[in-house]
């Protein structure tokens, strides 16, 4: 069983975030549990403060790194970064991590079983966090999002997926190797005409071998097109 537990100060983000499709049945098999805690629930004062203003100056708030560790602590009983088990991942989302890949997911997936993920904000997090507390600290890519929420949602989703058992077995292996040197073919349904827009006469041909290497080329042109980073 995987355990995922999501830090943050926003929880009802996390509401159905993970009541959907494959997710949800990984949830129902009991090959993964997830659970979105409040970062006040580890304050102590009377206004929950949870952030602070930075040292040196300058806009916003900086998370405090109090609640923080506390949250760790009490979700794993251990009290520093080198006492966790081994296989428990506190993992920082931030503009400053490694960029997630199929292969960070993949190693995710098959190295932890729990992994606790701390969603930063705008503004930033004590750096103690990271140096101290985080085993890895991870970034969706290169756009500004204005919390760590919806990366958490990625991250849980890509890895979660990958749990063995989590994806029907007409998916998985053969398909996603495919998928990661080439983006995916375009693919069509019913009806063979709609509106004029007619589906290739390949597909309706029933040759298999004409129809892999037509898959094979439109894959190719689309990638040359929109990622031509993957051919390289
Ligand atoms: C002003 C400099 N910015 C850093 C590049 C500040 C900043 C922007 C956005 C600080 C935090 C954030 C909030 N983003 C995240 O917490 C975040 C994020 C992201 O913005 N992009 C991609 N992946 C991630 S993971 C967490």
């Amino acid at each position: 069983m995987m355990r995922f537990d999501i830090i943050t100060i926003f929880p009802d983000f996390f509401r159905e975030a993970f009541d959907y499709g494959i997710i949800r049945r990984a949830r129902a098999a009991g090959l993964v549990e997830i659970t979105a805690h409040d970062l006040r629930r580890w304050t102590h004062d009377k206004h929950r403060q949870v952030d602070d203003r930075p040292f040196g100056g300058g806009d916003g708030m900086v998370l405090k790194p109090e609640p923080l560790f506390e949250a760790v602590e009490d979700l794993t009983g251990a009290n520093v970064r080198g006492s966790f088990d081994k296989r428990t991942r506190v993992v920082l989302l931030s503009p400053q991590g490694r960029v997630l890949t199929q292969a960070v997911a993949r190693e995710l997936a098959t190295e932890a079983e729990r992994i606790i993920l701390i969603c930063g904000r705008y503004e930033g997090v004590d750096e103690r966090v990271a140096e101290a507390l985080v085993t890895d600290e991870i970034s969706i890519g290169d756009y500004v999002l204005s919390g760590g929420e919806p990366a958490a949602i990625v991250l849980v989703d890509a890895v979660t997926r990958l749990i063995p058992g989590a994806l029907g077995s007409e998916t998985s292996a053969v398909n996603e190797s495919f998928s990661e040197g080439l983006l995916d073919y375009p693919h069509y349904t019913r009806p063979p005409d709609f509106r004029g827009m007619r589906v290739p006469e390949v597909l309706l041909s029933g040759n298999h071998q004409e129809i892999a290497r037509w898959r094979e080329e439109r894959a190719r042109r689309k990638t040359e097109r929109n990622r031509p980073d993957l051919l390289k």
